[in-house]
């Protein structure tokens, strides 16, 4: 008798133990509609299939200020890509020149599209920064703001360190 008692009090908890296995199971099924939410997130940050390899790589290395490939007045398309790229161009302005650069990209309302500016002087002091969330980001210095004759440097880079995209750059000097 004493062993049957004895069982009786064994069921009810291996029962209990089986509801709890089975409700942590559902709990963890529970997690997995989070793991789809976040799933978008990643979906847009994903590169876009302009990113090809002959693109990311135009100009390169040009990582550094001392790495800054050399430009003249004119219009190209490069990509800041692989995430973490940053691009640097060297210029040269004349006496009494005026410069307008503008870059223009898709996407710049995404972290995962958005592309800014830095110029620096060829001795890599920060002169001017440019962030916007638009589609373009534009620095004109003109008449009283025009710069003094010397070879500047134009860094694009990434709203963050996963911002890739494909854009157009073009120097006016005039
Ligand atoms: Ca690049
Ligand atoms: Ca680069």
């Amino acid at each position: 008798m004493e062993m049957r008692t004895a069982g009786t009090i064994v069921k009810p908890l291996l029962n209990l133990t089986l509801l709890m296995g089975l409700f942590s199971a559902s709990a963890c099924s529970l997690i997995l509609p989070f793991d789809d939410e976040n799933g978008p997130i990643v979906l847009d940050a994903a590169p876009d299939s302009s990113l090809t390899e002959q693109i990311c790589s135009k100009y390169e290395d040009n990582d550094s200020l001392n790495e800054a490939h050399p430009i003249e007045a004119g219009s190209f398309t490069a990509a800041l890509c692989p995430a973490g790229d940053r691009d640097h161009y060297a210029f040269d302005v004349a006496e009494n020149q005026d410069l307008t650069i503008q870059v223009t990209f898709e996407n710049g309302n995404t972290p995962a599209g958005d592309l800014d500016l830095i110029l620096f002087s060829q001795s890599g002091q920060e002169i001017a920064q440019q962030r916007s969330t638009e589609d373009e980001e534009k620095m004109v210095f003109s008449d009283e703001n025009a710069l003094p004759p010397e070879t500047y440097i134009l860094e694009i880079h990434g709203f963050n360190e996963q911002s890739t995209n494909t854009y157009t750059l073009t120097l006016t000097l005039q």
